[in-house]
């Protein structure tokens, strides 16, 4: 499965058993950043999906459209709401002005999700006054983006990205943290610093010492 950094290794998410979304809605970058920043978003990553290109990359993604997976905690983040934050964020009716790259997109993982899509479009129709085009469909395949877009935002911080190095020495490691996910998007604006000081506090650790950990590297991080 993924490959979790050791600081974060004893991190236990009230649930115990995490669910992933997965979704397109533009250039990946920023979703990205959006989702990390939320409560109860425990993982993100970008890559491709939806389409039936093999191997797509950045360079070459075929009929692919740049995606977002999320795991996360419904403990914490119901399906419901991140479809809420997914439908309120983009307008999931714009032209293919890019062929599928840019597309408004979900794959859900089985039929709970797919019914929940169906309720939720719903509400957002009525929120946005006109009907939905997102491309709805079952989960195929994700294909992992190259490393230079995992995490995007934090990575024109390459001062804060040395002193990262030290717990996530592995880019797959970078990818998988949720600290990581939580930074991608502080600097993109989603977040302060205090409201995650905050919550690293309420995060249900075995060993108290890597909590500290965590929070004395976010509290002497130099940008
Ligand atoms: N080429 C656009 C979008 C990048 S996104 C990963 C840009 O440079 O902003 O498609």
């Amino acid at each position: 499965m993924y490959e979790i950094p050791e600081v974060e290794q004893s991190l236990r998410w009230p649930s115990g058993s995490l669910e992933t979304a997965t979704f397109g809605m533009g250039c990946f970058w920023g979703p990205e950043a959006r989702f990390g920043s939320l409560k109860g978003i425990v993982r993100t990553r970008v890559g491709f999906a939806g389409g039936t290109t093999a191997s797509p990359t950045y360079r070459s993604m075929g009929d692919h459209t740049e995606t977002v997976e999320v795991d996360f905690d419904p403990e914490l983040i119901t399906y419901e709401e991140v479809l809420r934050h997914f439908w309120r964020n983009h307008y999931p009716n714009r032209d293919e002005y890019k062929g599928r790259q840019y597309i408004s997109l979900l794959r859900y993982g089985g039929n709970q999700q797919k019914e929940t899509i169906d309720r939720i479009k719903k509400e957002m129709e009525q929120e946005m006054g006109e009907p939905i085009e997102t491309d709805i469909g079952p989960f195929e395949n994700f294909t992992w983006a190259e490393e230079r877009h995992q995490k995007y935002y934090l990575k024109r911080y390459p001062r804060a990205l040395e002193q990262l190095h030290e717990f996530y020495p592995e880019p797959e490691l970078l990818v998988n943290s949720t600290l990581a996910a939580r930074l991608n998007g502080f600097v993109k604006g989603f977040g302060s610093r205090a409201s995650l000081l905050a919550e690293i506090e309420e995060w249900e650790m075995d060993n108290g010492g890597e909590k500290k950990r965590l929070e004395m590297k976010l509290r002497n991080m130099k940008w």
